[in-house]
């Protein structure tokens, strides 16, 4: 066996090795995700979950009236979490909030379908207005965030705006208490 030869067994044995490094690294990432989002779990594509289109979806911080509320703020904003399903919906789709709060949207996409999310001024959102406030592309089981101030007495909404879904009711309304 030739040198050269040896040289190739080399690199050839070197690279599965990566390649088991990597396929070993991808297996505690993808629990740590689920563990940390608490989205994975058996109920959330689970079969009468998905047929019923009742997506779960993981508990915000409490809104104005409910027990332990506090109002965001830009130092410090209220986390509200959403999920984008592959019925072009928002859930929940109504939103409540203390006027002048800042909120951080968590918006995860249920499902292989992808999804935008975007939110501020009513007229804007419905016009896809360039420059509102706007997450794109969460692609299935990815989460993104904008976290927007409400300033003002609006009125404010959400929508997405892949190419469709606005117009199949894809939108969400900012209730202001
Ligand atoms: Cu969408």
């Amino acid at each position: 066996m030739s040198n050269r030869r040896l040289g190739w067994l080399g690199g050839a044995l070197v690279a599965s090795g990566i390649a088991l490094l990597v396929i070993g690294s991808f297996i505690p990432t993808a629990t740590g995700y689920s563990t940390r989002t608490g989205w994975a779990g058996p109920g959330t594509m689970g079969g009468s979950g998905m047929m019923g289109g009742a997506w779960k979806v993981p508990a915000s911080a409490p809104g104005p009236g409910e027990s332990g509320f506090v109002a965001g703020t830009p130092a410090a904003p209220r986390v509200v979490r959403i999920a984008a399903t592959p019925q072009l919906r928002f859930q929940p789709d109504v939103v409540t909030i203390q006027a002048g709060e800042t909120i951080t949207f968590e918006v995860t996409t249920m499902g292989p379908t992808v999804h935008e999310f975007m939110v501020g001024p009513a007229a804007d959102v419905a016009a896809d207005t360039a420059g509102t406030p706007e997450v794109a592309d969460i692609g299935m089981m990815q989460t993104g965030s904008v976290t927007y101030t409400f300033t003002g007495a609006g009125p404010f909404a959400f929508a997405c705006h892949a190419p469709g879904h606005y117009e199949a009711g894809m939108t969400g309304t900012i209730t202001i208490t």
